[in-house]
């Protein structure tokens, strides 16, 4: 049960990842577009919903959680889940697209569109990047304007039942058009920032955006 901020020791599942993104794993060299083919280029579909962690669960409850907005914002917030919660809700369905090939269609979400946060914390002018920081010392990082697309939320709830520890509860990041690493479990707080600063996979030779359509799955593709 991890309280800290510390990254636990890389599992075999992650030192598998970083072999794979030197590796070049999985890439077809093709490129699509959501309108030609639902299925991104070297996915598979899966009916269940895999876990992916660094190896650990935190446990948070809605009780204790807290969402801490900092950085470049005119309005830095401290909300607990009520407070979150009080703010307008957004249902959304989408497609989860894992960098490790597989993807589940019609997810259906609930929570705190990102466009909302964006208009309760009003970024300052400077602000170009944000990182993402977890219970589990994991981060990622985003351009404001990936964070801000269509059908991004902060997600408390899946298929109309509270989001399940294991998948990120009490409130995970969900930025559907990007591969899943960028979408938060366990989210904690985040940060705005006017430089880039890349998270836990981007620094282990995966992609900086991430794009599952034109395959941005490792740096240097
Ligand atoms: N805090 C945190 N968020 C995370 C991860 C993680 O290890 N820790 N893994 C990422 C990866 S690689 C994927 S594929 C998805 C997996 O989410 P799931 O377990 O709900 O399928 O979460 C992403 N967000
Ligand atoms: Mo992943």
């Amino acid at each position: 049960m991890a309280e800290q901020n510390e990254q636990p020791p890389p599992s075999k599942l992650t030192r598998s990842k970083q072999r794979w993104a030197r590796e070049g794993r999985f890439l077809t060299g093709r490129s699509s577009r959501p309108e030609q083919q639902r299925l991104p280029p070297g996915q598979h579909l899966t009916r269940d919903w895999p876990v992916l962690d660094l190896g650990l669960t935190p446990q948070i409850s809605r009780e204790r959680w807290r969402l801490d907005v900092y950085g470049a914002v005119e309005n830095p917030l401290f909300w607990d889940f009520a407070r979150f919660t009080a703010e307008p809700q957004t249902k959304s369905i989408s497609d989860i697209h894992c960098v490790t090939t597989w993807s589940r269609y019609d997810n259906q979400w609930e929570g705190l569109a990102t466009r909302d946060l964006l208009m309760a914390c009003q970024p300052r002018r400077e602000a170009r990047h944000l990182v993402l920081h977890s219970h589990d010392g994991y981060t990622t990082n985003l351009a404001l304007e990936d964070f801000a697309a269509d059908g991004a939320l902060l997600a408390h709830s899946w298929s109309g039942a509270p989001l399940e520890q294991e998948h990120g509860g009490p409130v995970r990041l969900v930025v559907p058009h990007l591969y899943f690493w960028k979408s938060a479990k366990w989210l904690q707080s985040i940060e705005f920032l006017a430089q880039d600063a890349p998270g836990y996979w981007e620094v282990r030779g995966y992609h900086n955006r991430g794009d599952p359509w034109t395959e941005q799955r490792y740096s240097g593709d």
